[in-house]
């Protein structure tokens, strides 16, 4: 859409459920602000709208995991993302959160219309509940092994292995995490938000209309789902945290918005709250078809914000999306980026080891928004390294566009006496020329750059002007030409003259080279502005490519550091912190996996059959196998799937920490016989030394037994 009205811009709303890290940040958040950045300097009427997500199972999750409430869950990183936004520089308008009642109010309203309209299909299914936690399993709340990679840890929506999206249904062995028991079918009624109705109209306007304007990345997935055959969506769950559906939906008592219908439906009532605020009209923003509405998210979001939220939009009366620039993935050193395995930089971390700990850290704020965008995933995954961070601050915006300012300021103290110099027309050269000329190139290059969301492309042009600048400079030299002197040792006055067009210009690409660099590095935009004495307003796109910003005779302050280097100990400590970090946590899974695994020792025949390759004798003799008797039994502190066992062995009594604990009291177990393996490597497991494991059997609900001989044996006797 060209010379829209107004703009409305979003970023994905980030889930509440904990620090969210600089992947992210770059994907959604950072291209967000700079588009946002740009179009305020050009005095658009623009709204930035974003917000915590804070319903679904992932809050509902994280809050069994802190074994806490979900409220607490989304007060606490609400509050933590909200701030380390702004601490980067993220200038939203709002940053609201799904939480408040007007945006209950807005999503109940929303689904009432559809519903009203006959535009929800109501549909009976069987779907997995826990009979023990006495709940219907959202998709989050079931796992079990992936159909297709084998990953025995696959979510009922997805398997985060090999990324393939599942439904419940498809998962091999599923398990309740409530419970950790297999589920059962239960028939429950959900409302249905019918796309395959809505094919046609999705095929013209994505694959037609936007097939060229559209980055190849998101029109390509749309095609593959649209292709795949779309299909029905449920909107409604059974759950407890969330959108209730509205009170007088007959057969909704119980039942919340699916958290997808909901989130993006906080982006209209984060308008809405906005409006509130600022007495301006929010449906303005929603209905007139002179806004442009352009939707900032990762790759992970493109059929929610493409496919599902449009048809939404489309049945409610709303406008659709101009664009929706997805980002891919940004890795780190080599490996996906994961906060749950540690190997990630949290936007929280990198604020308090850089920014906070330093006067001035903006610099580093800045730093870390140049080397984002400079490797950015516009088109294809990109990995962040932290000795590729130091090489471009410091090559980049310390070596080219620092130190051209820098440089610039000196010699206009030096040179000058610290006044804007005039320029001499009469002089003028072929290198004056050229100079001025970059600057008006630039600014082209950065407009067009930035309109087709090429963030990337339009910071290197700025890169590369501050670059031109320099050897400009460097051929101009105005520090030997100021060597020509006079009797009185003052230049002479051609030299003077030569000095005073070199420096005129240079001051005159500073001042443009803030106004360029403003939607990206903000902070060092406004230090310019001070060194330079102007108001920020001189930073307004109007200004971009003229070349009397700065008035002769005008004096300016002496220069600041904009940037710093990052030095080699910097970069070898977050190396090692993110090591140490992730073997932390491979530390913890893995004393999870041993908790899980003792509790089930005992395969079901057909997962062994399908699970575990043929092995030869040698290998089985080579587990030890003996009956013993649980002498002593109790449980573990802060470990509620753990029982301490003391085991009588005949020859010694041994410690053994087993996960039975949700299925026997630790008194009803003393005097049994079990059967050990004895020679299994010692584990610790919360800090008890595990010498051992028992043998169980588990049948279909479950139920596990210990698995010993008909008769007492002697203790210590072998099992083979
Ligand atoms: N919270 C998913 C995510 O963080 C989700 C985005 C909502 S945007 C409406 O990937
Ligand atoms: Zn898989």
């Amino acid at each position: 859409m060209n010379d829209p009205k107004r703009y409305l811009i979003t970023s994905a709303l980030p889930y509440a459920n904990g620090p969210k890290h600089i992947g992210h940040l770059a994907g959604a958040y950072l291209p967000a602000d700079i588009y946002v950045r740009y179009l305020r300097a050009q005095k658009r009427d623009v709204v930035y709208v974003c917000g915590s997500d804070e319903h679904g199972a992932a809050i509902t999750i994280q809050a069994m995991k802190e074994n806490t409430t979900p409220r607490e869950i989304v007060d606490k990183y609400h509050a933590m993302l909200k701030s380390n936004m702004a601490d980067l520089g993220i200038s939203f308008d709002i940053y609201h959160r799904t939480s408040e009642p007007i945006h209950h109010e807005t999503a109940q309203e929303f689904f009432t219309v559809l519903n009203n309209n006959g535009d929800l299909e109501q549909k009976e299914t069987e779907q997995y509940y826990d009979e023990e936690a006495n709940t219907f399993l959202a998709d989050r709340y079931i796992v079990g092994t992936c159909p297709v990679c084998g990953n025995d840890n696959a979510y009922g929506d997805q398997c985060e292995k090999c990324g393939t999206s599942l439904s419940p249904e498809q998962l091999i062995n599923p398990r309740s995490t409530l419970s950790g028991n297999a589920p059962v079918k239960r028939s429950t009624t959900h409302w249905y938000l019918p796309l395959n109705k809505h094919e046609d109209f999705l095929r013209q306007w994505i694959l037609e209309d936007h097939k060229d304007d559209w980055k190849a990345n998101v029109v390509g997935q749309c095609k593959g789902w649209i292709e795949a055959g779309l299909q029905p969506r449920a909107v409604t769950r059974d759950l407890d945290w969330g959108v209730s559906l509205p009170g007088d939906v007959a057969g909704g008592r119980g039942k919340v918005l699916y958290v997808w219908f909901d989130a993006p439906i906080g982006y209209i009532s984060a308008t809405k709250q906005w409006a509130i605020d600022n007495d301006k009209d929010w449906k303005l923003y929603w209905q007139d078809k002179e806004t442009k509405l352009v939707h900032f998210i990762g790759k992970d979001n493109i059929v929610f914000h493409c496919i599902i939220f449009p048809v939404m939009l489309k049945l409610y009366g709303d406008i659709l999306p101009d664009n929706v620039p997805s980002n891919e993935f940004m890795n780190l050193e080599g490996d996906k980026m994961s906060t749950s395995r540690g190997w990630s930089i949290e936007m929280d971390d990198y604020i308090k080891d850089f920014v906070k700990k330093e006067n001035g850290g903006n610099q580093l704020v800045d730093a870390l928004r140049y080397y984002l965008t400079n490797i950015a995933p516009e088109t294809k995954d990109s990995e962040f390294t932290w000795k590729g961070f130091q090489e471009a601050v410091n090559s980049d915006i310390v070596g080219k566009f620092g130190n051209f300012v820098n440089r610039s300021f000196v010699l206009m103290h030096k040179l000058c006496g610290g006044k804007v110099p005039a320029f001499h027309e009469a002089i003028r050269d072929a290198d004056d020329e050229q100079m001025l000329a970059a600057v008006a190139a630039a600014k082209k290059a950065v407009e067009d750059s930035i309109e087709g969301y090429k963030f990337r492309d339009a910071l290197f042009e700025v890169i590369m002007l501050s670059d031109a600048a320099n050897k400009y400079m460097q051929k101009k030299e105005p520090w030997i030409v100021a060597k020509r002197t006079t009797d009185n040792g003052q230049p002479t006055r051609e030299a003077q003259q030569l000095i005073d067009n070199c420096i005129h210009i240079c001051l005159q690409v500073t001042a443009n080279l803030a106004i360029f660099i403003n939607p990206f590095l903000p902070f060092a935009a406004k230090k310019m502005c001070h060194m330079m004495k102007v108001v920020d307003k001189m930073l307004d796109w109007e200004n971009a490519g003229k070349t009397n910003l700065l008035s002769v005779g005008y004096s300016l302050r002496p220069p600041e550091l904009l940037f710093r280097k990052i030095d080699d100990t910097e970069v070898a400590e977050q190396v090692e912190k993110l090591k140490q970090k992730s073997e932390a946590l491979k530390q913890a899974s893995k004393e999870k996996k041993m908790e899980e695994k003792t509790q089930v020792s005992a395969a079901s025949p057909a997962e062994v059959e399908k699970a575990k390759p043929e092995i030869q004798f040698d290998d089985f003799a080579k587990i030890d196998l003996k009956v013993g008797t649980i002498v002593a039994a109790e449980k573990v502190e802060k470990a509620d799937k753990l029982l301490k066992l003391q085991v009588d062995l005949g020859f010694e009594t041994r410690t053994i920490v087993s996960g039975i604990a949700l299925h026997f009291e630790p008194s009803t177990i003393v005097g049994k016989q079990v059967t050990v393996v004895t020679n299994l490597a010692p584990r610790k497991m919360r800090g008890i030394e595990s010498n051992g494991m028992i043998l169980m059997a588990e049948d279909a609900d479950g139920k596990l037994q210990f698995v010993n001989p008909d008769e007492a044996v002697h203790n210590g006797s072998g099992v083979s």
